[in-house]
C-alpha cells in the first residue's frame, strides 16, 4: 500500500495548511464526521428496505473536503461524481437534500425524487448535474472554465472522477481542452484501486493516473487522498495556478472505497479481507483526528460531541426526508417526454 505523496519532499518547506486555524480544521472534521453518519444511515436505510440503492463515498471523505476547503462554495464551480457526499456537504448542501433524493422524495432539489440517488446538483451551490455515464462531466466542466476565461471572470472550475473513469473518451478529451487553453481548471480523479471489480493495473499501463497529465500539458500531481491536509496543500497551490492564468491541474487523489461499489455489489468476489482491513487501519476519518488530537486541537470530549452532533444532524435529516410526500402521480411524465407538437395535438 505504498503511497507515492508530495509530502515527503516538502517537509522543510511552509505549507498553505498551516494557514488554517483551528476553527477550519474542527470545521473540516465536523464535515468529514456528518458526512460519514449520513452514508452510513443510507447504508442502513437501504438495508431495511427504504432505499432502493446507494453508492458509498465511505473512505473518500478527507480529500473531498480538504478539496471543497481550498475553493469558494457558489462561486468556483464544481462537477462532481457519485461518491462525493462529503465534498457536497463541505460546499452547503444539506443532509436532508441527499436522503430526499435517496428516498425518491419530492423535495429532492436535484431531480424532485426522479434521479438515482448520489446524483447531486445545486444551482446556488454551483455544483453541475453528476452524470451516470462516467467522465462526461469532465469536458462539461472543460467548457465551463472556458466561459470563466472568456469572460475575464475570476473563477475556478473543479472536477471530480474514479481512475477507472479515466479510460474514457471524454476524459482525455476534457484535459485536452484545458491544457490548450490553459483553463482555471482542476481534475481531481480520486483512485480508490478499483472501478466495481476491475483493479487498476487493469484500467491502464502506466504508474499512476498523474502521469497522463503530461500527454496533454497539464500538471499532473500524485497526493495521498487519506491525508487531509497534504491533499489541501496540492488543492491549494492548484487553486493558486488556475487563479494566476497558469491553467490546469490534474489530482490524483490515492485512496480506497472500504465499502462494496454499491448497495448492489458484493466485493468478496474480487477483493480479498485482509486487503480492505489494512486499508480501514488508514480511515482517513481517523488518520484527521489523530492529528487534530496530537496538535491539542481536539480532545476525547470535543470528539465525541461532534459525533453525537453528526448523529443528531442525521437522526432530524431523516425524520424530515421521512415525513416528505413522494412526487404527485400527475408529474409522471416530466422531463421525460416533452409537450406535443401543435401538428399531433387533438
Ligand atoms: C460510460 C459508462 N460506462 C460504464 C458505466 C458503469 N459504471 C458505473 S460506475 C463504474 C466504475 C467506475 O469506476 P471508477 O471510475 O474507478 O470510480 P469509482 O466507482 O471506483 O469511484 C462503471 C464501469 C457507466 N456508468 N458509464
Ligand atoms: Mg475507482
Amino acid at each position: 500500500m505504498a503511497v507515492r505523496t508530495k509530502k515527503s519532499k516538502e517537509k522543510t518547506r511552509a505549507r498553505p495548511s498551516d494557514n488554517l486555524t483551528d476553527e477550519h480544521l474542527l470545521h473540516m472534521y465536523r464535515i468529514m464526521m456528518l458526512s460519514r453518519k449520513l452514508d452510513e444511515r443510507s447504508w442502513v436505510l437501504n438495508r431495511q428496505g427504504k432505499a432502493p440503492f446507494h453508492i458509498s463515498g465511505i473512505g473518500h471523505e478527507a480529500l473531498q473536503v480538504a478539496a471543497a476547503q481550498a475553493i469558494r462554495p457558489g462561486k468556483d464551480w464544481v462537477y462532481p461524481y457519485y461518491r462525493d457526499l462529503a465534498f457536497c456537504l463541505a460546499l452547503g448542501m444539506k443532509p436532508v437534500d441527499h436522503l430526499y433524493a435517496l428516498l425518491g422524495k419530492a423535495p429532492d432539489p436535484g431531480s424532485g425524487g426522479r434521479q438515482m440517488p448520489s446524483h447531486f446538483s445545486s444551482r446556488e451551490l454551483r455544483i453541475g448535474s453528476v452524470s451516470s455515464p462516467v467522465a462526461t462531466q469532465v469536458p462539461i466542466a472543460a467548457g465551463t472554465a472556458m466561459a470563466s476565461k472568456l469572460r475575464g471572470l475570476d473563477e475556478v472550475t473543479v472536477v471530480c472522477l474514479g481512475e477507472g473513469s479515466t479510460s474514457q473518451g471524454d476524459f482525455h478529451e476534457g484535459l485536452n481542452w484545458a491544457g490548450v487553453h490553459k483553463l482555471p481548471f482542476i481534475c481531481i480523479v480520486q483512485n480508490n484501486q478499483y472501478a466495481i471489480s476491475v483493479p487498476v493495473a487493469k484500467q491502464m499501463a502506466v504508474k499512476s493516473v498523474a502521469d497522463r497529465a503530461a500527454a496533454y500539458g497539464v500538471k499532473g500531481v500524485a497526493v495521498d487522498g487519506n491525508d487531509a491536509l497534504a491533499m489541501y496543500d496540492v488543492m491549494h497551490e492548484a487553486v493558486q495556478r488556475a487563479r494566476r492564468g497558469e491553467g490546469a491541474t490534474l489530482i490524483e487523489a490515492i485512496t480506497y472505497r472500504l465499502t462494496p461499489h454499491s448497495s448492489d455489489d458484493d466485493d468478496r468476489s474480487y477483493r480479498s479481507r485482509e486487503e480492505v482491513e489494512a486499508w480501514k487501519r488508514r480511515d482517513p476519518i481517523l488518520l484527521f483526528r489523530q492529528t487534530l488530537l496530537e496538535r491539542g486541537i481536539l480532545d476525547q470530549e470535543t470528539a465525541q460531541a461532534i459525533e453525537k452532533w453528526a448523529m443528531d444532524e442525521v437522526d432530524k435529516a431523516e425524520m424530515e426526508a421521512m415525513q416528505a410526500p413522494y412526487p404527485d402521480v400527475s408529474t409522471l411524465e416530466d422531463h421525460v417526454y416533452g409537450p406535443l407538437p401543435a401538428w399531433q395535438e387533438g
